[in-house]
């Protein structure tokens, strides 16, 4: 049976996720190059200030004209940045369709690139898995559009809503703590309320996972929320009258994507006041007595299961 564009962008989608933890503000992009019914070559943008995903992929074979080439996301167009700009690059190689899942959300390119392709003779096709690929840098999107920082709003608690238990740091169990470090490797920063801080005595690092090995990662800055604590090792005590303004400062310091690990009244702050663009809630089998979250859940959007029975409920804002 003949592969699909949607398989091919699937497989693109695949390699733009190699890039996790590693791209911090630049969106993951993957991308495919298929002649003859043949994947030839793949790329992925690796690392911030690194190749882009087309060039890594052209960087690896010069079998190119008459080639269809996937990409997640149009490719750039402007120059003012980092590295060269990959709409030239796609041209001179002389392929002759391209298939993109998304528009690049960032101004300087939006439609420009595919514009510039499409008058170089090349078919374009477009949407290709959008909204998977939109799923993939929902916070760059966010970036592009609003000049703000995405937030990452993450709880856990048992099945009666209790936050925290007596005595005990961890709610669910060694899966879902895995999965809150790669969730923690892909934010710029990290942030606790002073009570969490004070109680839990969390380190806020990445640890235990093989990203951490990669010479490109680098931890995230960790705030600690307080009108109280000042001087704290490695940690910055940070004070938000305004959250919007206070996202829109964090991206312009550089943090695409704050991960706020909240504990009963700061979960509620921000629930409330809808200050969150993804919420993860981190649910353990079992009821305890303790402090509860004291407000509803926002509907959720997906739930995923882990083999211990604890559960990862999601819901985004967008
Ligand atoms: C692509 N392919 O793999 C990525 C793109 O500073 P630079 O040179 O790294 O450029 C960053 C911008 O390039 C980013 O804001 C976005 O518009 C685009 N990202 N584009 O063609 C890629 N990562
Ligand atoms: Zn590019």
């Amino acid at each position: 049976m003949q592969a699909t564009h949607e398989d091919y962008m699937a497989l693109a989608i695949n390699n733009a996720k190699m890039g996790w933890g590693l791209t911090k503000t630049n969106p993951m992009v993957g991308a495919v190059l298929v002649k003859d019914e043949k994947v030839i070559a793949t790329g992925f943008h690796q690392y911030f200030g690194g190749p882009h995903a087309e060039a890594d992929l052209f960087s690896k074979t010069e079998d190119t004209e008459g080639a269809t080439l996937y990409v997640t996301m149009e490719p750039c167009f402007h120059t003012n940045k980092k590295t060269p700009p990959c709409t030239p690059l796609v041209i001179e190689k002389k392929i002759a369709k391209l298939v993109v899942g998304m528009r690049d959300p960032n101004p300087e390119t939006t439609g420009k690139g595919l514009e510039q392709i499409k008058a170089a003779g090349i078919e374009v096709i477009e949407g290709v898995l959008e909204k998977e690929v939109q799923g993939l840098n929902p916070a760059f999107t966010i970036n592009m559009n609003e000049q703000r920082s995405f937030v990452h709003l993450k709880i856990a608690q048992t099945q009666d809503q209790t936050l925290v238990i007596p005595e005990r740091q961890w709610i669910t169990g060694d899966e879902v703590r895995r999965d809150v470090h790669w969730m923690r490797a892909q934010c710029q920063a990290i942030m606790v309320g002073g009570e969490t801080f004070r109680t839990d005595s969390p380190e806020l690092t990445v640890r235990g996972i093989h990203l951490l090995e990669n010479e490109h990662f680098e931890q995230p800055r960790r705030l600690v929320l307080s009108r109280t604590l000042k001087e704290l090792e490695g940690f910055e005590a940070v004070q938000v009258n305004d959250w919007n303004q206070f996202l829109k400062d964090l991206y312009k310091e550089g943090i695409g994507s704050l991960y706020i690990e909240a504990g009963p009244n700061l979960a509620k702050e921000l629930i409330e006041n809808k200050v969150y663009d993804y919420l993860s809630v981190m649910e353990a089998p079992f009821k305890a007595e303790g402090i509860r979250l004291d407000t509803e859940l926002p509907e959720l959007s997906e739930i995923r299961k882990y083999s211990n029975g604890d559960r990862w409920l999601i819901c985004s804002q967008a």
